[in-house]
Order: C-alpha cells, then sequence, then structure tokens
C-alpha cells in the first residue's frame, strides 16, 4: 500500500514538474507559485527567497554540474615512497605543484627523516623534532604515471647558520621561467613552536629541474612591517606566471591571534630572484591554509582549504586579485599542488587542472606525527577532451 501511494505521489509531481517547465515566468503572478522542480539555468524573472537569489548571483552557476569550477576530489594512493612501516620518522608534506619537463613529472617537497618523531618545541633540539616541519629538507621526486614515483634525493638541503633555513627549509614550490628553475620555499631561523614559524621565504636557482641548485642566500620575501596583516610569517611560496609577471602568492597567519584567522596574499616581479611588490590590496583571499592557485580563463581560480570563513571554496578573480566564491566543494586536497600545464606560460586563456599532488597528515599524537603524500584528481579543467590534457590525465 505505501509504495502504490508513494508511487502516485511521485507521478503526480512529475506531471505537475512537466508542466510547469516550459510555462513561461509571469512577473505578476510570480509571488503565488512554487519555485519550477526543474532549476532555470538563468535568473528567473521573479521575486525569490534570498537563498534562491544567491544561488544565481554568488556562484558560478546556479547548478554544481553546470559550474565549471566545482569539483569533487579523488585520491590515489602514491607507489614508491617508503614511510618506515608509518611510525612518524620520515615525513613527506606540503608538495610544490607538479611539472612534465622531458617525458617525466616532477615534485618537491618537505622531507624530514630524524631518529625519533617530532616531540614538540620543550623537548627538541639539534636533531629532535619539534613538529613535522622542523628539521626538514626539500626533496624530490619524478614519475612517468602520475602515480609511481621514484625519490631522487635532496634538491635544496638547510644551510648552515645563521643563514635562513639553518634549522629547516620547507614549503617549497616551483616557478619556470625564462628556462631556469626556482624553487621558493620557507627558511626557519629558529625551532618551529619556538617563534621559528615567524620565518621569510628564500629562493635557490637551478638550470636543470634535476639540480644543481644554488642558494640566493637573500630574504626573498620579507615579513610585513610592524602591526602589518604579515608582520608575522610568510608561507606557502606559490609562484605563477600573469599579465607578464611573477605572481606569488602566500598565506600569512596573524601570529594565532584568535580574532584574526589565515589569510593569503600577493606579491608580484619582474625577476625570480626580486623585488617583490607586495600587492596595496592584501590579503586578497579571507581563507584558507596552504596556498595553491591556477590559471583560469582571463583570470585565477584558487583553492580555498581548511581555514576561515570561505573555507572549502573554490574562488575566482578576473583579474587576480578579487576573488568571489565560485563553488562550495568537500574533501578537498590538503596542501594541494596540482599539475598545472599553463601555469608559467602568461596564459589569458587558463585551462585549468585535473589532478595534482597533496598530503594528509596524522597530527593526533605527537609519536606518530607525519605526513604522506598522495595524488588526487578532480574535473577543474575545460580541456578534458583536449588531447594535451588527456596526455597527463591517464
Ligand atoms: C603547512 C604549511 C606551512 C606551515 C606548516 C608547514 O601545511 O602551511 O608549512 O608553516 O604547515
Amino acid at each position: 500500500f505505501f509504495w502504490g501511494l508513494f508511487s502516485i505521489v511521485l507521478i503526480s509531481s512529475c506531471t505537475t514538474t512537466t508542466g510547469q517547465k516550459d510555462e513561461p515566468n509571469q512577473a505578476a503572478t510570480a509571488d503565488q507559485k512554487s519555485f519550477p522542480f526543474v532549476l532555470p539555468k538563468e535568473r528567473p524573472n521573479r521575486k525569490m527567497s534570498a537563498a534562491m537569489e544567491r544561488n544565481y548571483t554568488r556562484y558560478m552557476a546556479p547548478r554544481p554540474e553546470d559550474n565549471e569550477l566545482f569539483t569533487q576530489f579523488r585520491y590515489t594512493k602514491l607507489n614508491g615512497l617508503d614511510y618506515n612501516g608509518g611510525d612518524g620518522t620520515i615525513t613527506r608534506r606540503d608538495p610544490s605543484k607538479v611539472i612534465f619537463v622531458e617525458g617525466k613529472y616532477y615534485v618537491w617537497y618537505t622531507y624530514r627523516h630524524t631518529s625519533t618523531p617530532p616531540q614538540g618545541a620543550k623537548n627538541s633540539n639539534d636533531t629532535i623534532p619539534s613538529t613535522d616541519w622542523d628539521l626538514c629538507e626539500i626533496w624530490y621526486a619524478t614519475s612517468e604515471d602520475g602515480f609511481t614515483w621514484e625519490e631522487q634525493g635532496v634538491a635544496v638541503p638547510r644551510p648552515p647558520k645563521p643563514q635562513a633555513g639553518w634549522r629547516s627549509v620547507s614549503t617549497t614550490d616551483i616557478l619556470v621561467w625564462e628556462g631556469k628553475y626556482y624553487l621558493y620555499y620557507q627558511g626557519f631561523l629558529e625551532t618551529s613552536g619556538k617563534r621559528g614559524d615567524d620565518c621569510p621565504v628564500a629562493v635557490s636557482y637551478a638550470d636543470s629541474p634535476d639540480g644543481p641548485w644554488t642558494p640566493h642566500n637573500k630574504i626573498v620575501i620579507p615579513n610585513g612591517e610592524e602591526g602589518a596583516w604579515d608582520q608575522y610569517s610568510i608561507h606557502d611560496p606559490y609562484p605563477l606566471v600573469y599579465k607578464d609577471k611573477i605572481y606569488l602568492y602566500y598565506k600569512s597567519d596573524f601570529d594565532g591571534d584568535p580574532r584574526l584567522v589565515r589569510m593569503q596574499g600577493l606579491a608580484t616581479a619582474d625577476n625570480p630572484l626580486g623585488p617583490f611588490t607586495k600587492h596595496p590590496l592584501n590579503p586578497v583571499i579571507n581563507s584558507g591554509h596552504e596556498t595553491t592557485l591556477f590559471p583560469f580563463k582571463t583570470g585565477i581560480a584558487a583553492l580555498v582549504i581548511k581555514d576561515g570563513n570561505e573555507h572549502f571554496t573554490v574562488q575566482y578573480a578576473e583579474d587576480g586579485v578579487n576573488f568571489e566564491i565560485a563553488s562550495i566543494v568537500s574533501l578537498m586536497p590538503t596542501a594541494a599542488g596540482p599539475f598545472i600545464p599553463d601555469a608559467f606560460t602568461n596564459t589569458k586563456d587558463g585551462r585549468g587542472i585535473t589532478w595534482g599532488i597533496s598530503h594528509i597528515t596524522n597530527a593526533t599524537d605527537w609519536d606518530h606525527n607525519h605526513a604522506v603524500l598522495l595524488r588526487f584528481d578532480c574535473d577543474l579543467s575545460l580541456d578534458v577532451h583536449d588531447p594535451e590534457m588527456k596526455k597527463h590525465n591517464n
């Protein structure tokens, strides 16, 4: 009886739906009508509730399936990287963007191999790390298919004291500019947890992605002046080439003041070694943790991950500066480093991304604290059928 009744209700509601679908909008009677079951792609010419109004104005399309900046993320374990049985002594985290050079993908990341897992700032010393990203080096791996990776070893070691990074170098990202390669990274001058996280950004460069890397030995993005939003740290440097310049986005975090949260800023330059000019409208994104962006159409799209009012959104700025929410998503890749075919081509027609490397962390107890790299796949590309993209899509 129940299923019979249910089918009658279903059939009659479908009939109503079909009936309503083709009806023209009549503003005069709109207020009395219920909203059509089939969501119109264009904003209907009728008075709408705040929620329905927002559905047409806030996102890139009223339905997620029509929104080019909506996706569901999928994850795959990587082959080839050893974690010592997950005992916390080896970590790989905060991967760079992935690049493709002469038949191989490359990724750089924060690497730690210590005799113990992190023990917190108080118990740390020259060999015991305080946090997962303390006492680290920048290592790299290559792959032919994006799933099986061969670790190649160190790219940027810790420089001697007192240079920026003597305590730890971490959270790197890659720029390719005029045929040369640049790795930007956080250079710790003290243990993380004892204000070491107040670190600036340093850079090393090379003629080949396999190195050797020459440290520039100068801070390339300094912390902001006293009282500035980025006074305490410049983290997660993330360079792209846009509008003939280097657009380097970064995170700062207001030193944990509970009234303020992590946000993202922009610094631009004509030369990879600087000087970088911080954008006068900084911060340009009001949320997010690790920094992940890519050229999209004429502008820049951002994965806004983890922190802030607008966490778990994909955002878009037509000018690379004024970001708006394009979609709300779930299960975002943490610290995502996408493969972006046009990251450095100065494109005015960004095509988006389909995969990359991210990390997951076990941060629940100090004894096993470490992070693991994994692959994410997504549909944030305008060209899933483009042969060039397909080649890299596997
Ligand atoms: C990360 C990044 C930066 C922070 C720490 C290590 O995920 O945001 O690199 O400093 O956490």
